[in-house]
């Protein structure tokens, strides 16, 4: 008995040894476990405010007085229900923009909060949208803009200093930090301190960024830091929304800084980019960064916003839309609604999952565990992965019946890199494969849209990738309307 079972050990040991059972060998450069849990946040709020809020600026020249900070009914708590209620997952605030007045009562500098008449300088807006995201479940992220039109000391050594205690206390003292937004504008004109005169600063040595950013690993281990290029998040290179349709989530970072002129490269990354540095698209819903009166008839519509979604999550972006606080303190109401006009048509345009649990096949695969199957079993762990060498494989999900399909939302495994360069999506109707997208790269995530078809089978085909393929979501939908 026991020589039967150790030969049946035996036998299975060698068939399993010819199937490529083990998890494929990661590709180029991989993503980190902060990346990864970045890339699933996908939607999130900026929020603009500061004194331009009271004087109706995009830039404060750094000369404001503290007492125009005033807003009468400050609620980070409405911030935080309607993030909540839209489908966000964080909030990343305007801790300090260029006019260098401070949300927070930063013991370096009296141009805060804390000598506004908000509170009786005694309000500190930080805190108060800690608590709110807390009570509301969402992330938290500071935007600290290293330019400074305020401090007397910008463009010399000192401010280093300066900016790096102000990053400190806002990595300290408001608990866990998920993003740290270093915005690229640099330089100019300003207040300082009362020299008023324009300070040029050269932005590939003078902020010495590698010292900055061990700050933010050393205080916030978890926390993904921003800028045009990185070190772990990059610009997509334009303001009005727009994720590239190729886009890799790579970077040859060490030849960029924040400020550059790299606006073109931003938007697709480069294919042999040697760090994993994945695009976030920051827009805003209206024209500007901070609330204006006269743009509460501007706001984008649903509609807008919808579309402005399939532009950024769904071309391998995140999200970042600014909703500014007006005088009040509050979301206007305009931007609520249109905040919740959004959510509704995305929950519709995404309630009907066709392709789960369907039979899906594939014409290549590495072995069992990583079969077609994986694609559409609702677990992203799972995947589909073409064997060793293969830099090319198609997968069939089979509806079953007839069914209308007019949108397709694809994964990479990204743990193990990002791989595609190339696919396709075809559907079968009247005999004959027929064409709905023609796409480029995957990366995290893509969606697209196509005209209705009424089809029973939907091919995926990887025409093109740098190493074998791994897939681990295809879902598809009938999204209402044509
Ligand atoms: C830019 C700034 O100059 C704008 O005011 C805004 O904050 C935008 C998000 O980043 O660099």
């Amino acid at each position: 008995m026991k020589i039967r079972i150790l030969i049946i050990a035996a036998v299975a040991a060698v068939l399993s040894s010819c199937s490529q059972t083990g998890p494929p060998e990661p590709f180029g450069p991989l993503p980190s476990e902060r990346q990864l849990a970045w890339h699933e946040l996908e939607y999130y709020m900026f929020v603009h405010f500061t004194v331009n809020t009271f004087t109706d600026k995009e830039w404060g020249y750094g000369d404001e007085k503290e007492a125009v900070f005033n807003p009468s009914a400050l609620d980070c708590r409405q911030w935080a229900k309607t993030a909540s209620e839209a489908g966000m997952k964080g909030i990343i605030i305007t801790a300090k923009h260029h006019d260098g007045f401070c949300l927070w009562p930063s013991a370096f500098t009296e141009h805060s909060v804390k000598n506004s008449p908000w509170k009786e300088g005694k309000g500190d807006v930080l805190k108060d949208l800690r608590e709110a995201c807390d009570e509301y479940g969402l992330k938290m992220g500071v935007y600290l803009s290293p330019w400074d039109r305020n401090s007397a000391v910008y463009g010399t050594p000192e401010y280093l200093v300066y900016y790096r205690d102000q990053l400190r206390e806002l990595l300290t003292n408001y608990g866990e930090i998920f993003e740290v937004w270093f915005d690229g504008a640099n330089g100019g004109d300003g207040y300082y301190g009362g020299a008023r005169e324009t300070r040029r600063i050269d932005n590939k040595t003078y902020y010495d960024w590698p010292n900055t950013h061990k700050i933010v690993r050393e205080l916030q281990p978890d926390a993904v830091m921003f800028s045009d290029a990185g070190p772990d998040v990059r610009w997509v290179g334009n303001e009005s929304g727009m994720g590239s349709l190729t886009n890799w989530c790579l970077l040859k970072k060490d030849e960029m800084y924040p400020g550059g002129d790299f606006a073109r490269i931003l938007g697709e990354g480069h294919e042999d980019g040697n760090y994993w540095v994945p695009a976030e698209v920051d827009v805003s819903i209206r024209r500007g960064w901070f609330y204006h009166e006269s743009q509460d008839s501007m706001v984008r519509s649903p509609e807008n916003l919808l579309e402005l979604y399939y532009s950024s999550v769904g071309r391998n972006s995140n999200l970042l839309l600014n909703i500014p606080p007006d005088r009040r303190g509050l979301l206007h109401e305009n931007d609520v609604s249109s905040l919740m006009g959004f959510r509704e048509l995305r929950e519709k345009e995404f309630a009907n999952e066709l392709a789960l649990g369907k039979k899906a096949s594939s014409d290549v695969s590495r072995g069992k565990a990583y079969k077609a199957l994986n694609v559409n079993d609702g677990n992203p762990e799972t995947y589909w992965a073409a064997p060793d060498g293969a830099l090319t494989g198609s997968l069939i999900i089979d509806l079953g019946s007839e069914t209308e399909v007019n949108r397709i939302l694809i994964q990479e495994y990204i743990r193990l890199g990002q791989r595609v360069k190339e696919f396709s999506v075809e559907a079968f109707s009247d005999g004959e494969w027929k064409m709905l997208v023609d796409g480029t790269t995957i990366g995290y995530k893509v969606i697209r849209k196509f005209p209705v078809v009424k089809t029973s089978r939907i091919r995926v085909s990887i025409t093109g990738s740098k190493a074998a393929p791994l897939i681990s979501n295809i879902e598809l939908y009938r999204a209402p309307g044509e």
